[in-house]
C-alpha cells in the first residue's frame, strides 16, 4: 500500500553540512532501488523529510533514518496512505532552504508532482511542507538533549525510617506512588493505589465483588488508604485516592464516611484529591456532577485520571472543570517522537492554563518524555522514571542529575 511518512529532525552540530551531499547520493540509490521517494528539506538546522512509496520499504528506510546518529530530536509528523504518488520520481532530492526564496522552494516541490492537480494545498502533506518552509510552527520545536544526559538515582536517604504500613487484617492494601516536581526536587503528592492485602493487582482485589457490592468495597477501601497514609506520616503532601463516581451515588453517607476517616487518621480534607477515571465520568455524568458537588463542599479536590484516553476529550472541560487532570499514559508514551501526541498535549495544556487546572503527566518512563513535557509547560510527573509504587510504603525518588561533564 502506498504510504507517506513525514518527520522533522535536528542536524547534529558535529556533522558538517557538506557531508549531506554524500548521504543524499547514497540515499538516492537506496531509495531508487526500493521505489521510495525522499524529498528532504534542510534549513541550516532542521531537516524535514517526506518519504513516499510501498509501505514495507518506507517503514524499513524510516527505521534506518530514525537510528541515524547524524540527527536527533526526530519527530514523526504524518503517517498516511494515498491512492497514488504525489511525487513520482523515486530517489532522493535535497532542497537547502538557504539557497531558495520561500515561494520558489514550494514551487520546486510542486513541480516534482506526478500529476499537478493532486498537489493542492488541501493536501495535508503539502501543508506540512508549507508550514516548515514558512517556519510558522518553530516555537513548538522543543529541542531536548539526549536522554542519557541525565542520571536517575533513587535517593534512599529520603526514605522514612520505620516499618511498612501494611495491615494484615485489612481486606486490601495500598501501594504509594509519588507525584513529583523534578526541577523543584519536591514530592507534591502521593497516589494511593489499591492492591489485595498481599499486594496483588486492583483487578485481583475487585474480582471478589459483584453488583453493587463493588461500590461498598470501593468506599471501605479508603478507610485502609487513609489509615496507611496516616501511619506513613503523609501530613504535608496531597494524597490522591481513586473512587468510582457511582460509589458516591450508591452508598448512602459516602462523603460523611470519607470525612470521618480522613479526620480519624490525622489528615485534612483539603489535602485529599479524589481521582475519577475519564471513562466512568462520561458514562454517568449527572450522577458524577452530584458527587463532585458533595466532595467540593466538603473541601476535597477532584482530579480526572486517564485524561485524553479517548472517552471524553476536551468537551469534558466545557461541562466540568476539575482541580487537576492527569494526562493518560498512552498520550505520554514516546511523546518526544510523535507530532500528533505533541499537538494533543499542547492543546490540553493550553486549555488547562486558561482554566487554571493543574496538569500532571502519568506513566512517564523515559527521560526524553519528561524533558519534552517539561519544555511544554508541565511540572508534575508520576511514573517509573522517578518512582514505582511501593506496597505499604513510600518509595525512594530518583531525581534527575545532570551527568558529569555534560
Ligand atoms: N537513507 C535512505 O536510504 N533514504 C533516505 O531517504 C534517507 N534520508 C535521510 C535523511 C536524513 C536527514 C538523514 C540524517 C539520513 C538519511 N538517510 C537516508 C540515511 C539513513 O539514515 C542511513 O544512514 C542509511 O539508510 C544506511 O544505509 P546503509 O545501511 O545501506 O549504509
Amino acid at each position: 500500500m502506498l504510504t507517506t511518512i513525514i518527520y522533522r529532525s535536528h542536524l547534529c552540530e558535529t556533522v558538517p553540512v557538506k557531508a549531506l551531499e554524500e548521504m543524499v547520493a547514497a540515499a538516492n540509490i537506496k531509495n531508487g532501488e526500493s521505489d521510495v521517494t525522499g524529498i528532504l528539506l534542510f534549513n541550516g538546522t532542521h531537516f524535514f523529510q517526506l518519504l513516499e512509496g510501498p509501505e514495507e520499504s518506507v517503514f524499513r528506510i524510516y527505521a534506518d533514518i530514525c537510528k541515524d546518529p547524524r540527527h536527533y530530536n526526530l519527530v514523526e509528523l504524518l503517517c498516511d496512505y494515498a491512492p497514488s504518488r504525489r511525487f513520482g520520481k523515486a530517489g532522493m532530492e535535497l532542497f537547502d532552504l538557504r539557497t531558495y526564496e520561500r515561494e520558489e522552494v514550494l514551487q520546486q516541490v510542486l513541480d516534482k508532482g506526478t500529476t499537478k492537480y493532486q498537489l493542492t494545498y488541501n493536501d495535508r502533506a503539502l501543508q506540512f511542507f508549507r508550514t516548515f518552509v514558512e517556519a510558522t510552527e518553530k516555537a513548538n520545536y522543543y529541542e531536548i538533549p539526549a536522554g542519557d544526559t541525565w542520571d536517575f538515582i533513587p535517593d534512599e536517604d529520603d526514605l522514612p525510617s520505620g516499618p511498612l504500613a501494611v495491615d494484615e487484617t485489612a481486606d486490601c492494601g495500598f501501594a504509594f506512588q509519588p507525584i513529583v516536581d523534578p526541577f523543584a526536587r519536591e514530592v507534591v503528592s502521593f497516589e494511593a493505589l489499591i492492591r489485595t492485602h498481599t499486594g496483588d493487582s486492583p483487578q485481583a482485589y475487585f474480582k471478589a465483588f459483584t453488583g453493587n457490592d463493588i461500590y461498598q468495597a470501593d468506599l471501605d477501601s479508603k478507610k485502609v488508604a487513609f489509615a496507611m497514609a496516616g501511619k506513613l506520616g503523609l501530613k504535608e503532601q496531597a494524597l490522591s485516592v481513586n473512587l468510582l463516581p457511582m460509589t458516591l451515588v450508591n452508598v448512602p453517607g459516602a462523603v460523611g464516611f470519607l470525612l470521618n476517616e480522613i479526620e480519624a487518621n490525622g489528615l485534612v480534607p483539603e489535602q485529599i484529591v479524589v481521582e475519577f477515571t475519564e471513562s466512568e465520568v462520561i458514562s454517568r455524568f449527572d450522577e458524577f456532577k452530584d458527587a463532585v458537588r458533595q466532595l467540593k463542599s466538603a473541601g476535597i479536590s477532584v482530579a480526572i485520571d486517564h485524561f485524553g484516553a479517548g472517552f471524553a476529550g476536551l468537551l469534558l472541560l466545557a461541562q466540568f472543570q476539575p482541580d487537576r487532570i492527569k494526562i493518560n499514559r498512552d498520550l505520554v508514551a514516546d511523546v518526544h517522537r510523535s507530532g500528533p501526541r505533541q499537538a494533543i498535549i499542547q492543546a490540553i495544556i493550553k486549555c488547562c492554563i486558561s482554566l487554571e487546572i493543574l496538569v500532571c503527566a502519568v506513566g512517564v518512563e523515559k527521560a526524553e518524555e519528561w524533558m519534552w513535557l517539561e519544555s511544554a509547560g508541565i511540572s508534575q510527573f508520576q511514573g517509573h522514571l522517578f518512582a514505582s509504587p511501593r506496597f505499604g510504603g513510600i518509595p525512594a525518588v530518583a531525581w534527575p542529575e545532570k551527568k558529569a561533564g555534560l
